[in-house]
């Protein structure tokens, strides 16, 4: 047993009560530094009000103050929006795939069904490879999925792949619709990914889908919920349904984790982009400017 003092063990609450402290010293010298420089709390307020963590921005910026760029707001706003780029994070579409599972997971009505039509349109009409793609319906709960995916499926020439089929045939792609919402399904999910890895070569990719209309806790909560199937990358929807993304901004700045398409509306296929950071930027800073 350790009896010197100096020796006690930390436990992990004294380690979260130390960084708290750290924080809030940060905080609190940040704030000090920020009072006597007011071209920088200018700023801090600015992207304040467009919705950005105004602690991140205030850490950003306050090791600026003495420095020359603290006397001209047009460089303390690009170093805002620099910073911001080099922290999203965008993924370049795969123009030639061969054997890839995309299963496309996330909560109930996020616009997983409706992506899986845009994505399949992309990869086996617009690219300059047509690749040969295949549905591939997970959602066994909902009544009438199977037949959203059956309608996109006639209307693209796509083949509907059975779940007992799925080795039979060799795809480019094959898009997996899984059902929404958390809980039991993830457990099947889990299952489903093993099955694939264990049974075939393909390559698995995950995309996680996420509402632009969505509060940043809930954000966190759906990506906590499904963190254990090993995410690959996330899919934006319903950027058209809202002016403020500075909630999703906040998110993705936080996670680091690639972006690959955005979807802005409910028309398929057209309503899909690419991401792109300027995509991303150009959206927080519209309602804004
Ligand atoms: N405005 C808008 N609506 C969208 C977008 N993406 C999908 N929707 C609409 O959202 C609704 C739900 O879309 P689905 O694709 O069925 O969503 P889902 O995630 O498959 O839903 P569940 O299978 O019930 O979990 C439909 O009315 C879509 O047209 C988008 O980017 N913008
Ligand atoms: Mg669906």
């Amino acid at each position: 047993m350790l009896e010197n003092e100096d020796e006690k063990l930390l436990t992990v609450n004294d380690v979260r009560a130390l960084r708290k402290e750290i924080t809030l010293m940060h905080g609190a010298l940040a704030k000090d530094v920020l009072e006597h420089t007011p071209l920088i709390k200018k700023v801090v307020d600015r992207f304040s009000d467009y919705g950005l963590d105004r602690i991140w921005t205030e850490k950003l910026l306050a090791p600026l103050a003495g420095t020359t760029l603290e006397e001209d707001e047009e460089i303390l706003i690009a170093y805002v929006l620099e910073e911001l780029d080099s922290l999203l994070k965008v993924e370049e579409e795969a123009k030639n795939l061969t054997k890839t599972v995309r299963v496309i997971v996330g909560a109930t009505g996020i616009g997983k069904t409706s992506l899986i039509g845009k994505i399949a349109a992309r990869y086996r009409y617009f690219l300059s490879k047509s690749h040969k793609v295949g549905f591939v319906n997970f959602d066994q709960h909902k009544v009438g999925s199977e037949e959203q995916l059956e309608n996109y499926a006639e209307a693209m020439a796509i083949t509907l792949v059975p779940i007992e089929a799925f080795f039979e045939e060799e795809y480019d792609l094959l898009l997996v619709d899984t059902a929404g919402g958390l809980g039991n399904n993830l457990k099947n999910l889990h299952d489903l990914i093993d099955l694939i890895d264990r049974n075939s070569d393909y390559a698995i990719e995950i995309s996680l889908v996420l509402s632009a209309t969505s509060k940043i806790k809930d954000l966190a909560y759906v990506n906590n919920a499904f963190a254990g199937l090993n995410i690959t990358n996330f899919i934006l929807t319903k950027l058209d349904e809202t002016s403020d993304v500075s909630e999703l901004v906040n998110f993705l700045i936080q996670e680091k984790k690639s972006v690959s398409y955005i979807s802005t509306g409910q028309q398929i296929p057209e309503d899909l982009v690419v991401a792109t950071k300027e995509y991303i930027l150009n959206e927080f800073m519209k309602k804004n400017v």
